[in-house]
């Protein structure tokens, strides 16, 4: 007997446009996905990786079952088994060589799932290693700590008021083809085109003429790595032309002197050589920027994963400061999420702490606990006291996205004992010990606990899972609930203990807060009023309770639940200066560590990349996300995406034919990849994507095996740093490239 097709709603995980989808599900399965319409935030929209959810989610090549390894080869096993192994090896280990000796990475898709957002922090918490590796240090580690720096809070970051501006100067980014990044909007490029409807004006700048390039009043198509060079170069404008205008902002922000005389030596002059730019044209964008009647700065990933990150992004939002756009309607605000901790009185705070600790090998300070992901390689493979022995990795796959992932592949094969939680086995997961496998999303439910706070207007959505969970299946928080019980001493204790025991400590200092909706009360009478079947959904009911809008609103799981489209929270509103959390409660302009820093920047001045090589940089495409999305045929068929884009002169120059292989030289190794030539790239400069790689023997990635194109990171050595945050110079980098001959 077969049922009629019903819907079932979904936020879709693909990227952090959050969209959300209606899908049909028919017989236990989905089978088409469109837009949901009724979405208070994505109002219908999708894409075509949101279309593909269907087969996304049916992948054949998905985990079913855990895996655990035996005589050297890894076989189906039952749960229990799989955690018992888990306890078993893990105990004994730590118990030796300390908690240090367990490392974790936490990779993207964390900030995909409810999992990953509730119980990771438990997970290093029990484990209590300082051997912390996650994705942001390949991608935003400089917003962090350029925001811990500037507002006392890693997580404050500001987000351009994409609806409302006048006036958008976008550096490195290309939500065209990435849907946005740290600037939650679904349709980003509708937003885009709408801000040009209305007389707003788009400035773009990025080495490459992008499908957002194209859309922008003005293109700037500087050298790679020189963000931060063309940024200092706009703020010593303002100063020298008299354009800064704080208006709000002036009573709660220090240093603004210090910040003129420290770009005193950047004038538009002095950076053009190395930017490759027109002073006049500097000139022009600082004026514009000051004249606009609101702008906002945003740099993404092409200025955050270069050299000078940190510099980049704190030049991003001392251009917000100075001309008196941050924190305001049209510039760029700080969204407020519905699990945020409901906001406090203003004064001063505890302040951002950097390098408390550093790596056992190179000395790399921590940056927010973590440590580069670039060394996570040489913390396993080099000898010695505090080596890291056992390695749980959750939603990463760092083997394609961090530095040299041939050293890194030897490295982990060299582990005395290795988990991956993970619906692959893919080019990381294979070496491990033990695979635990998550649902596929279809059978999960949905929450945005980081993107909402990134979101370009304030809203909260939740989707229960679509489709119940199949047999065999162990929803994605209880495993992680079970693992954190099996290598903390606790195995066999019933999952729900740990979202207990999260919930106790969480009220046990709210009702201490004076600014906390439940201060003065009984923690136990409050955790007796919270509803949800789960614990995570219990948790999730309690940070809704505790959160912004769980008094004004009346917020509640109940409350959001009964909400399918989400609810709306309207725009994003001014939060100065009760968000600061700085030693001084004021916006600190120029700390010390980026003034340390404008040395090397200043040193960056006189100098021009050697003109025998070509920086690369990389990009994106609007069919893939990083490593894990090629073994989808509805996502990847057609020409060959892994291409070396290069210009046209450089191409003749080198005797470089289209289709024809290159070889491409950098410091970790080489490759070779098919050459695309194209004027969208600027000269000097060729382009790789990343997430490629697929040829490693002991994966079960049928698709993406058999078109595996190449590891651009092995081109990387993983030395390449910027030194405040430790993440990775993955754009503007040298390489020599080749015809093969
Ligand atoms: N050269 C270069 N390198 C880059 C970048 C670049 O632009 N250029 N970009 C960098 C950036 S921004 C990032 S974020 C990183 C990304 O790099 P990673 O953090 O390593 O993330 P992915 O490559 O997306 O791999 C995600 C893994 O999670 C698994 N997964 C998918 N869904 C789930 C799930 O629901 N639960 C669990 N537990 N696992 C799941 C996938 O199978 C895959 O193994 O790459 C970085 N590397
Ligand atoms: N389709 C798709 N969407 C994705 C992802 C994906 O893999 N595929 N990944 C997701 C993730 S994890 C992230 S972090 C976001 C990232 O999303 P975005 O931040 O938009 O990043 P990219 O799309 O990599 O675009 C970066 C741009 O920077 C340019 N660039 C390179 N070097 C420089 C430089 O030195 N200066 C400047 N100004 N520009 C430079 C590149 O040419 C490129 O166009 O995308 C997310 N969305
Ligand atoms: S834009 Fe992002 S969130 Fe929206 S449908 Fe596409 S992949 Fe999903
Ligand atoms: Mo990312």
């Amino acid at each position: 007997m077969s049922s009629a097709p019903s819907t079932a709603l979904r936020i879709c995980p693909l990227c952090e446009a959050t969209c959300g989808l209606t899908l049909t599900v028919d017989g236990g399965r989905v089978t088409a996905a469109r837009g949901d319409r009724d979405d208070v935030f994505s109002r219908g929209f999708i894409c075509p990786k949101g279309a593909a959810f269907p087969e996304v989610d049916a992948d054949p090549d998905r985990l079913t079952s855990p895996l655990v390894r035996e005589n050297g080869v890894l076989r189906e096993a039952g749960w229990d088994e799989a955690f018992d192994r888990i306890a078993a090896r893990m105990r004994p280990l730590i118990e030796e060589h300390g908690p240090n000796a367990v490392g974790v990475v936490l990779g993207n898709p964390n900030v995909h799932t409810v999992a990953g957002a509730l119980y990771p922090p438990l997970l290093i918490g029990a484990l209590g290693t300082r051997n912390l590796f996650t994705a942001s240090t390949v991608d935003q580690m400089p917003k962090h700590v350029s925001s811990g720096l500037l507002f006392g809070d890693a997580f404050a970051i500001p987000v351009p008021d994409l609806d409302r501006t006048d006036h958008l100067l976008m550096l490195g980014a290309n939500p065209l083809d990435s849907n946005g990044s740290l600037c939650t909007a679904p349709d980003f490029p509708g937003r885009l085109k709408e801000l040009r409807r209305r007389g707003g004006t788009l400035t773009v700048v990025d080495p490459r003429r992008t499908r957002t390039a194209r859309l922008a009043d003005r293109h700037l198509a500087l050298r790679p790595g020189t963000d931060a060079l063309f940024l200092a170069a706009l703020v010593h404008t303002l100063f020298a032309e008299d354009l800064t205008d704080l208006g709000h902002l002036a009573a709660h922000v220090e240093g603004v002197d210090e910040v003129r005389r420290a770009v005193e030596d950047f004038s538009p002059e002095a950076v053009a050589a190395p930017c490759d730019l027109d002073a006049e044209a500097i000139r022009t964008t600082a004026r514009e920027l000051a004249a606009a009647p609101t702008a906002a700065v945003y740099g993404r990933m092409g200025s955050s994963t270069v050299a000078y990150g940190t510099l980049g992004n704190w030049l991003v939002d001392v251009l917000n400061v100075l001309t008196g756009n941050l924190d305001r309607p049209g510039g760029a605000l700080f969204p407020l999420s519905a699990t945020a901790p409901a906001p406090r009185p203003a004064g001063p705070g505890k302040g951002f702490a950097l390098g408390r600790w550093t790596s056992r090998v190179s000395g790399h300070p921590e940056a927010k606990g973590e440590l580069p992901l670039a060394a996570l390689a040489e913390e396993i493979d080099t000898p010695g006291e505090g080596r890291i022995r056992a390695l749980i990795t959750i939603a990463a796959n760092p083997v394609l996205s961090a530095p040299d992932g041939r050293r890194l592949d030897a490295a982990l094969a060299s582990l005395d004992f290795m988990v991956a939680v993970d619906p692959y086995l893919g080019e990381t997961a294979r070496h491990a010990d033990v695979v635990l496998p998550p649902p596929p999303p279809s059978q999960s439910a949905h929450f945005d606990f980081a993107f909402n706070g990134f979101a370009v207007r304030n809203q909260v959505r939740h989707t229960p899972p679509a489709v119940p969970l199949g047999d065999g299946r162990m929803d994605e928080c209880e495993i992680h609930a079970r693992l954190i019980l099996a290598v903390s001493g606790m195995h066999g204790a019933p999952p729900e203990a740990v979202d207990a025991l999260a919930v106790d400590s969480t009220l046990a200092k709210a009702v201490t807060q004076e600014h906390s909706p439940v201060y003065g009360e009984d923690p136990r009478a409050v955790a007796a009023r919270l509803t949800g079947a789960t614990g995570p959904e219990r948790r999730l009911d309690l940070m809704l309770r505790l959160g912004p809008y769980g008094r004004s609103h009346g917020l509640t799981l109940d409350s959001l639940r009964a909400a399918p489209h989400g609810i709306d929270l309207g725009p994003l509103r001014p939060r100065l200066p009760g968000l600061l959390k700085t030693r001084s409660g004021r916006i600190e302009l120029l700390p010390a560590p980026i003034a340390a820093d404008l040395p090397r920047l200043r040193a960056a001045l006189g100098s021009v990349p050697d003109p025998g090589t070509l920086q690369l940089v990389g990009r994106r495409h609007l069919r893939s996300n990083n490593s894990w999305l090629h073994n989808v045929p509805a996502l990847t068929g057609g020409s060959n995406r892994c291409t070396l884009q290069i210009h046209p002169e450089d191409a003749a120059r080198l005797g470089l034919e289209a289709g024809a292989l290159a070889r491409v030289k950098g410091e970790g190794g080489e490759l070779e990849a098919e050459v695309e030539i194209t004027d969208t790239v600027r000269p000097g400069v060729v382009s790789l994507p990343h997430g490629w790689g697929h040829d490693r023997p002991g994966t079960r990635l049928g698709v993406a095996s058999r078109r595996p194109g190449v590891n651009v990171n092995q081109l990387l050595d993983g030395s390449r740093l910027d030194p405040l945050s430790g993440t990775a110079v993955l754009n503007g980098f040298p390489v020599h490239v080749s015809p093969l001959l």
